[in-house]
């Protein structure tokens, strides 16, 4: 089989957090080109965030669960078929999965993913792209479970080679890069230095930011995978782990 990557496309990336319902479709065609080259010689799995539509449908929903649910799944229904539509057109053979027909929440409030139905795609040489959103919790009801978490849990039940977390800047500062000057990019992420880095999102975020990136990132290194988050311009060199500026996490 195939190496398997997992590209978590973040919405900061492929959306402008800053104002709702917005798509950057240069960002989103450019980053398509790149995932129709990792086709060549790897199976791909994607999931993209929420950005301006997700976070954007959240807070719309104004605390009201059924409004939230509809909200976020029109919402990120019509995301997801943007990024689809943009990943055909640069060839890409990929298939929109909602979260709500991939995964649960077990009763620890752990996301458990539908292996075996992603697994099934793979083999038969499609690319599966699903997204942070709505998914059955075992307690009862839908919850909002992010595309970090998502991303990370399928890398770990796939035995991924690498899991990549695509951001619109160059991967983990010391504290956000956009709030003005002296931010350090890290070149590495290890659970020691997690208390020390400051920041949150780059907009509308209601999942948690940069900081449950890393939880995710680290439970996945933990599990042996690969990880790296960065921005477009080092994606080879993340797919192929070799040296670049982007941020690399270690168990
Ligand atoms: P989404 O959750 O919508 O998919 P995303 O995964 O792309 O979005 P965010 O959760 O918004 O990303 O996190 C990325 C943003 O976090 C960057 O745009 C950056 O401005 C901001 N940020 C805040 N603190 C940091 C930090 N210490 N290092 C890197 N980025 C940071
Ligand atoms: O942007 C959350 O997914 P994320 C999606 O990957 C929402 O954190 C808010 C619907």
């Amino acid at each position: 089989m195939h190496r398997l990557i997992v590209v978590k496309l973040g919405g900061s990336l492929i959306t402008d957090k800053q104002r709702p319902l917005s798509l950057r479709r240069e960002a989103l065609a450019s980053v398509s080109r790149e995932m129709a080259e990792i086709c060549e010689s790897r199976r791909l799995v994607i999931v993209h965030g929420g950005g301006s539509f997700g976070h954007f449908a959240v807070l719309r929903a104004a605390g009201s669960r059924s409004k939230l649910v509809e909200e976020v799944r029109y919402w990120m229904t019509q995301l997801n078929l943007e990024v689809v539509r943009t990943l055909r057109e640069r060839g890409v053979p990929a298939v929109g999965l909602p979260p709500i027909a991939l995964a649960v929440l077990d009763g620890e409030g752990l996301c458990r993913v539908d292996a075996e139905l992603v697994s099934w795609l793979l083999e038969a040489g499609l690319v599966p792209v699903t997204h942070g959103g709505l998914v059955r919790a075992e307690a009862g009801g839908l919850e909002i479970v992010s595309g970090d978490t998502l991303a990370s849990e399928l890398a770990v039940r796939l035995g991924a080679e690498a899991l990549i977390y695509l951001m619109d800047v160059d991967g983990v500062y010391t504290s956000d890069p956009r709030a003005g000057e002296g931010a350090r990019l890290l070149k590495v992420v290890t659970p020691r230095s997690l208390d020390t880095i400051r920041g949150s999102s780059s907009g509308m975020d209601v999942t948690g930011g940069i900081r449950l990136k890393l939880m995710e990132a680290l439970r996945a290194a933990r599990s042996g995978v690969r990880v790296a988050l960065g921005g477009v311009r080092e994606l080879r060199a993340m797919v192929e782990g070799v040296e670049g500026r982007y941020t690399i996490v270690k168990p």
